[in-house]
C-alpha cells in the first residue's frame, strides 16, 4: 500500500508499534486523539498493553495517565484497561472494562466538561503532558497533518507534548482532506478574544495541524477501522420520545419561537438520540444546520434527504454501514460537513452565539428537573459528563430525553430527587419521555413538579410520586421545593436491597 507520508524526513521515522511503544515509560501522561470511537490510534495502544502485561508479568509496577478527546475504541480504552494499565483517566470513557475498573476503584477518572479540557491543559491545571499519539489520516510535504475522524483535543496534544507520536491510518478516506476547520486562536484571559464563528457553516481555522518535526519521534502506519458500532432500530419508547419532541418543535415555530428552519441542533449520543434525527428527515423543517460535537447516522440521512445544509462537530460516531457510505461518497459530503477541535465544538460561547438546540440524553430526572447523566444509583459512573453541560447551560432550548423507565420497569427514570447532578433544574428546559413532554420554562419547583410526574412518569409510578410530592407538600421543611429528606433517596436505595424501586 503506498504511504500516506508526503514529507520525506517525517518518512523516515516510520517504525513498528512495538518500537514506538517502547519509547513510553511506567507514569507517562498520554494525550490521544479519539472522540466516540472515531480516530483513536490503534496499533500503539495495543502494543503498549501488550507491553504493561510483559512488566507486570515480571513483576514490574506499569501504569500510564490517559488523557483523550472523549471515549475510544476497544484497542486503547479496553486494551490498556485489561492490562491494568491505567492510573488516570479523562474527560470521558465509555468502555465497559475501563468502567469496571473505576467502579471497582482501580482506576482513578476525572469526568469533566469536554469543552474545558483544552483550555484546562493550557493552564497546567492537569499536569506536563509528556507523550501524544495522534491518529491522523495523512502527512503533508510541507510536515502538515491531515486530522483523521474525530479531531477532539488533537490541537492542544500536538502544541503541548514534549514527544509526538503519530499514526497514520491508511483506513480514513483521503477525499477527508480539507472538511477539517483547526482553530488556532484560543487563549487564556487575560487575553481572551471573541471567537470569529457566528453561523454553524463558518470556517475559521486551517485544514491542517502543524506540529514541530523535532518533537514527532515516531510515526506507524496502520490500516484499522475505526471501531463504528451498529445503532439499534429505534424501539417504541425512541420512537415516542421522536414524535413527543417533533410535535414540540412545529408548535414553537407556529408560536414564532423557534425559525421555521429550527436553529442549530445538538444531539447527544445513543438510540433515542439517533431516532431523533431520523424523525426529522420527514418532518416539515427545511434547510437546518447542526452544531454539534457528533455526526451520527441520523445526520447523514438528514444531509441525504436534503434537510441538513451543514453539520459541524468535533468527530464522526457511526455505525459500520454510515461510515461505509461516507467514505463511498467522501467528495460529496466533504463540503457539508466541518470537524473542529472540541473546544470550539462545544464552546459556550458559540453555542449561546448560535442558540443551539441541546437533545442529551439522561439517567434519570428528578420530580424539579435536576437531571443525572452519569451515576446509576448515585455512585457507579455509566459514561460521564461528556458534551451535556457544555450545550445544556448554553443552549436556546436544552432538552433531555430518556424512556420512562429502565431495566424493565425496575427503575423508575423519574424520582423523587436525584442522587447525583449534572445538571441543575435551572439548565434543564423540557424533559422528554415516551409518556409525553413537559416545557419547564418559566415554572417554579411546584410548577415544574406537577407537570413533570403528569407528563414524564410512567403509569406504574406515577401515583408513588404524587404520593410522594403531596406528602412533601404538607411536610416539608420549607415550601419552595418540598422534600422529605429521610425519603427523598429511598427509591434508590430500595432498588439496592430489593432489584425494584416498586414498592
Ligand atoms: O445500561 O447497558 O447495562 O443496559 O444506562 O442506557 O437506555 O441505552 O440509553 O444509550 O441513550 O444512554 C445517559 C448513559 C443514556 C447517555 C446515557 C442504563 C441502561 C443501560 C444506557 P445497560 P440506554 P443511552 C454527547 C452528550 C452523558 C453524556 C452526554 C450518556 C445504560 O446519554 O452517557 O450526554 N450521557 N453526552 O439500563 C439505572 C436509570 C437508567 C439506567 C439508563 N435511570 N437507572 N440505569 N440506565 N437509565 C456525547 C458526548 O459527550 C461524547
Amino acid at each position: 500500500m503506498t504511504s500516506r507520508i508526503a514529507n520525506a524526513a517525517l518518512r523516515a521515522k516510520v517504525m513498528d508499534a512495538q518500537a514506538a511503544a517502547a519509547m513510553i515509560e511506567s507514569g507517562t501522561t498520554l494525550g490521544m486523539s479519539g472522540f466516540t470511537g472515531s480516530g483513536y490510534p490503534k496499533a500503539v495502544p495495543m502494543a503498549l498493553a501488550a507491553r504493561i502485561e510483559a512488566e507486570h508479568a515480571a513483576g514490574r509496577p506499569f501504569r500510564v495517565r490517559v488523557w483523550t478527546g472523549a471515549s475510544t475504541g476497544p484497542e486503547l480504552d479496553g486494551a490498556l484497561a485489561k492490562a491494568n494499565g491505567i492510573e488516570f483517566r479523562l474527560p470521558y470513557n465509555s468502555d465497559p472494562v475501563a468502567r469496571e475498573k473505576i467502579n471497582r476503584g482501580e482506576m482513578e477518572y476525572f469526568d469533566m466538561h469536554l469543552s474545558q479540557v483544552a483550555p484546562m491543559a493550557w493552564q497546567g491545571l492537569l499536569g506536563p503532558l509528556d507523550v501524544a499519539v495522534v491518529e491522523v489520516a495523512g502527512i503533508r510535504e510541507d510536515g502538515a497533518l491531515i486530522p483523521s475522524s474525530s479531531v477532539g483535543n488533537n490541537k492542544t496534544w500536538l502544541d503541548r507534548a514534549q514527544k509526538v507520536i503519530l499514526e497514520v491510518n491508511r483506513w480514513q478516506n483521503p477525499a477527508m482532506e480539507g472538511m477539517h476547520d483547526i482553530y488556532y486562536g484560543t487563549h487564556l484571559p487575560p487575553d481572551r478574544v471573541p471567537i470569529p464563528l457566528v453561523r454553524p457553516d463558518d470556517r475559521i481555522g486551517s485544514p491542517y495541524f502543524s506540529c514541530d518535526p523535532e518533537r514527532i519521534v515516531a510515526i506507524v502506519e496502520t490500516d484499522t477501522p475505526d471501531r463504528n458500532l451498529p445503532f439499534a432500530a429505534p424501539d417504541a419508547a425512541a420512537l415516542a420520545i421522536a414524535g413527543h419532541l417533533l410535535e414540540f418543535f412545529r408548535h414553537e415555530v407556529a408560536r414564532g419561537r423557534l425559525p421555521a428552519s429550527l436553529l442549530p441542533i445538538q444531539s447527544g449520543v445513543g438510540n433515542v438520540a439517533n431516532a431523533v434525527l431520523t424523525g426529522l428527515v420527514d418532518a416539515p423543517f427545511e434547510n437546518m444546520t447542526a452544531y454539534t460535537e457528533v455526526i451520527q447516522d441520523g445526520m447523514l440521512d438528514l444531509l441525504d434527504a436534503g434537510k441538513l445544509r451543514v453539520a459541524s462537530a468535533t468527530s464522526f460516531s457511526l455505525s459500520p454501514e454510515a461510515a461505509a457510505r461516507i467514505n463511498a461518497d467522501m467528495a460529496r459530503y466533504r463540503d457539508r460537513m466541518i470537524l473542529r477541535p472540541q473546544e470550539i465544538s462545544n464552546h459556550p460561547e458559540l453555542i449561546r452565539r448560535l442558540g443551539c438546540i441541546a437533545m442529551n440524553g439522561m439517567i434519570e430526572a428528578d420530580i424539579y428537573g435536576s437531571v443525572n447523566s452519569t451515576h446509576v444509583m448515585g455512585s457507579r459512573i455509566q459514561n460521564g459528563i461528556g458534551g451535556s453541560g457544555d450545550f445544556a447551560r448554553n443552549a436556546f432550548v436544552s432538552i433531555f430525553m430518556t424512556p420512562s423507565t429502565a431495566k424493565g420497569g425496575a427503575i423508575s427514570a423519574i424520582v423523587p430527587q436525584v442522587p447525583h447532578v449534572d445538571h441543575i433544574a435551572q439548565d434543564v428546559q423540557v424533559i422528554v419521555t415516551e409518556q409525553g413532554l413537559a416545557d419547564l420554562r418559566g415554572l417554579s419547583p411546584k410548577q415544574r413538579a406537577a407537570l413533570i410526574i403528569e407528563r414524564c412518569a410512567h403509569p406504574a409510578y406515577r401515583p408513588m410520586l404524587a404520593d410522594y410530592y403531596d406528602r412533601a407538600r404538607a411536610g416539608s421543611y420549607g415550601l419552595q421545593s418540598p422534600s422529605l429528606l429521610n425519603e427523598a433517596l429511598s427509591w434508590h436505595q430500595r432498588f439496592i436491597e430489593t432489584g425494584s424501586m416498586l414498592r
